[in-house]
């Protein structure tokens, strides 16, 4: 009789397991929203995710949007330890050792976040959450990868008592993710730029293979005022052989109807 009450309790003294179910949606404009549902127990005081990029992309470090909760940036105070106040900076941190990301393109960073109250103590965020939408800016599409950052946190990517979520299972991956930021080139919508008519006149001819060879060589630069992204056939963010491809199918064979611009 007395070992069942012992075990009763240790078992009200143990706090609900929460399970925090993350999820992430490539919003098609270079933007991405991981968000998070919990089921009844602990609320998640922090999270330290980590995100892999199958191609370097520069983390848009101003153009993010967090949940009001997620208030503390930790690495970015631990990088600005002077007049820091609480949601100074960003959360987005470098993936391999504790401090803010910079600007330069990389492949993998954190985003590192925790929830202060007004005193300073650490508060649970909210049961549910748009955790925060951020901004990749690169070439072409990429593979997005998200996972714990066991470096920041638990396995589960989520600071609390007693939390477990799906990333501990399996990361969520989105695929083919376009990060090609700054907006697309008007000649992408000609009606002949598929088959590389590059200036919109509806013909392959010489000035188009210009802008070709100028693409494949500098592709954020110009050939006689054309954007050499105009070259970029298949509008995923290169010209490489497959742009190539298309040009040559449209310098032999035309591209049928086709209205000048
Ligand atoms: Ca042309
Ligand atoms: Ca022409
Ligand atoms: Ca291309
Ligand atoms: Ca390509």
């Amino acid at each position: 009789m007395r070992k069942l009450a012992l075990v009763l309790v240790l078992a009200m003294a143990v706090p609900a397991m929460a399970t925090v179910t993350f999820t992430a949606v490539d919003n098609g404009d270079q933007t991405i929203t991981i968000s998070y549902s919990s089921d009844a127990g602990d609320a998640p005081r922090g999270v330290g995710l980590r995100v892999d990029v199958t191609a370097p992309v520069a983390v848009q470090l101003t153009e993010f949007a967090a949940d009001a909760a997620y208030n503390t940036f930790i690495d970015y105070a631990h990088s600005n330890p002077l007049n820091f106040a609480v949601g100074d900076g960003h959360p987005f941190a470098d993936a391999t050792a504790a401090g803010a990301l910079g600007e330069d393109a990389v492949t993998s960073f954190s985003i590192s976040m925790g929830v202060l109250d007004e005193e300073g103590g650490q508060a649970a965020g909210p049961d549910a959450a748009d955790l925060i939408t951020f901004k990749l800016c690169g070439e072409g599409t990429v593979d997005v990868t998200i996972s714990a950052d066991t470096l920041r946190g638990p396995a589960s990517g989520v600071v609390g008592s007693v939390i477990a979520s799906n990333l501990e299972t399996a990361p969520i991956t989105l695929t083919g993710v376009n990060v090609v930021c700054g907006g697309e080139p008007a000649c992408w919508s000609y009606d002949c730029h598929g088959f590389g008519d590059s200036d919109g006149d509806c013909d392959v001819d010489a000035a188009d293979v210009g802008v070709a060879v100028g693409g494949w060589n500098n592709y954020e630069g110009t050939t006689n005022d054309i954007p050499n992204k105009c070259a970029d056939t298949d509008s995923d963010g290169d010209v490489d052989a497959a742009d190539i491809g298309n040009l040559v199918t449209g310098w032999n064979n035309g591209c049928g109807e086709c209205t000048p611009k």
